[in-house]
Parts: C-alpha cells; structure tokens; sequence
C-alpha cells in the first residue's frame, strides 16, 4: 500500500479541521465542508444511508453496473493493451468489485489501484480482494485525489481507465468540478477514459426524499458534523437546539443540506478559542448534491477534455454511469 496522506507543512489534521471550522463559521453566510462528513461514524452512517429506500442513487448505480458489466468490459479491453483501473475513492469498493469479477475472467490483462483517503479502507479492501480476488493485482494508494494522480502519473505508466462512481462528482462546486476533471485529464493519454458516475434530474420530490429521509439517518449524517466539533475541537454545540435541512432547487439541480439553528444562541469551540453566535432560524449550508442532464455532463466532459464514448443508464433513467474517452 502508498501511503500520500501525511502533510509537508507540519500542520495535522485537527488543526486543518479547526482552521476550516473557524473560516466556515466566521464567514456569513455560514458553511461547514461536507468532506468532515466522514470520521469513522460519518462513514457508517453514509453506508446506512446507501441502504436506504429512499436514496436510489445506490441501488440504481449497481443496476447499471451488474446489467452493463460485460459490456463496459469490452470497451475497457477494446485496446487489446494492459491498463491501469484507477478507482478515486474506492471506500469498500462493493461497486467496483462487480466490474472486477468480469474483468478478472481475463488474467493479467490490468492491475487494481483504488484510491481513498481512508488508510483503514484501503487495507480492508486489499484483504477482501486476496480473498474473494487473488488473481487480481492490487496495488491500494492513500491519500488525496490530486496527489494520488500525480503518483500515479509517475509510477502507473501504462493505459489508464479512471472510475469514479457514485455520483461523488455532485459534492464539488461548478468550477471544482471543471478543475477536477481537468486535472484527471492532464494525467490521461490519448486512449484513456473515465468511467463517472452521475445522479441525473428526475422529479424533485424523489431527490429530496433521498436527502430527507423517513428514519432519519441523513440528520444523523448531517449532524454529525457538529458532534466531531465537540468531540475533536472541544466545541459545545447543543444537538437538539440544532436541525437537519435539505432542499432541492430544481432551476439549479442542486440538493442543498443545511443545519439550521433553532434559537438565538453562541456556541464556543476551545480548539479554535472563538465564540459563534448563531441567529434563531440561522444555516449552515454544509453539502451540495449536483443533479445533471445528460447534455450538461457531456459538456462538463467537452469542456474538460474528454468525449462520451458511451451512457449506461438504469432502466428508469434516473442514474448514468458515462464513459468517457480522451482523442
Ligand atoms: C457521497 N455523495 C455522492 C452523497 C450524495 O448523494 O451527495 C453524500 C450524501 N449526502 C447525503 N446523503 C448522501
């Protein structure tokens, strides 16, 4: 396993989660980044979450994975060369593994590198694949997306083909979105793709019950957020004075999460040695869930470099896994 996680500037990660606290706070309108989601209980409930009867993002990306994976194997095989299938941000990789299954039937014909900035993922999902998988060649790397490309620039010389499911392209803003994908590109060649994963538009109150469901488990996720600030920067944020808040902007195709305060009050977080004041009825907008048209993912593509090579769509349409190409 690469291990890329560990900074040069000597700072560590609690002091980076309560520098971004401090700015996200003490800007108004006030925001929290959604990647603090995931500590080891944000990641439990994001797997509860894809669980869900609501979120169908889940169920409708293995649709279309499990009913195209042969096919998506012919096209990853059409150069007839060895390849790298870089995974960003594997997780437990239960997606991927039904393209690995398939691709595995050809031996020594790719190698498996996923990347995640969870160094426990990473090494459990090395151990479930010399089980289930031991003809594949794994090679886990973590850290950051951008400083795993550039690794993989370096040390993964041959074809690559990119994944990246999920949807997890939605959490970037508009113009994060465009310099990731620009990024990605900048470390392909000519012949290279990129399998991405999108939640496409669809009825309004289908995507905001995914966000906003029955069992609560999306507050939980959401207020989790508050519970690190007081666990891992001494924060005293009362939970229940505090609630989850998600809305859909169809205009936009943007699901907004928000935690709203339910009274006047300060909350003071030791780590940081501030107190925030916080207006009744006051949000924090923590997480942006981007919803696409077909047409608009292929100009993202365009505008970054790439061309649809083919759509894997589920069989109501409301997810598409799109296979890009770089000419
Ligand atoms: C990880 N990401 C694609 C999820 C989403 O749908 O935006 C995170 C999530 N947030 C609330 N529910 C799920």
């Amino acid at each position: 396993m690469i291990d890329l996680s560990r900074k040069k500037d000597g700072t560590n990660d609690t002091e980076t989660f309560a520098a971004d606290v401090a700015e996200g706070l003490g800007t108004s309108p006030k925001s929290l980044p959604s990647r603090y989601f995931y500590d080891a209980t944000g990641s439990r409930l994001f797997q509860e979450i894809m669980a869900l009867p609501e979120y169908y993002l889940t169920r409708c990306e293995f649709e279309v994975l499990q009913g195209n994976r042969q096919e998506i194997a012919r096209h990853f095989f059409a150069a007839d060369s060895f390849f790298h299938l870089i995974d960003l941000g594997a997780g437990d990789a239960l997606k991927t593994k039904i393209l690995l299954r398939e691709l595995a039937l050809q031996q020594n014909a790719f190698d498996y590198v996923p990347v995640d900035i969870s160094g426990d993922a990473m090494r459990q999902l090395s151990d479930s694949l010399q089980q289930e998988m031991p003809s594949v060649d794994v090679q886990a790397v973590v850290g950051e997306y951008f400083k795993a490309l550039e690794w993989l620039q370096e040390h993964k010389p041959e074809r690559k083909i990119v994944l990246f499911l999920g949807s997890n392209i939605g959490n970037f803003k508009n113009d994060e979105s465009i310099s990731f994908l620009k990024s990605i590109r900048s470390n392909l060649s000519p012949g290279d793709k990129l399998l991405m994963g999108v939640d496409l538009r669809k009825d309004p109150d289908t995507i905001l019950s995914a966000y906003n469901d029955a069992s609560g488990v999306t507050a939980a996720f959401n207020m989790n957020l508050l519970r690190r600030i007081n666990t891992e920067l001494g924060g005293d944020f009362d939970l229940a004075e505090f609630m989850h808040y998600p809305i859909y902007n169809p205009h936009e195709g943007v699901m907004r999460s928000f935690i709203v305060s339910k009274k006047a009050q300060d909350v003071h977080i030791q780590a940081t040695g501030q107190t925030f004041h916080f207006d009744a009825w006051e949000a924090i907008h923590t997480e942006n869930s981007h919803k696409y048209s077909l047409k608009q993912i292929e100009e993202l593509g365009n505008t970054c470099g790439f061309r649809i090579e083919t759509v894997f769509q589920d069989t109501e349409c409301r997810f598409a896994d799109v296979l890009f190409t770089v000419d």
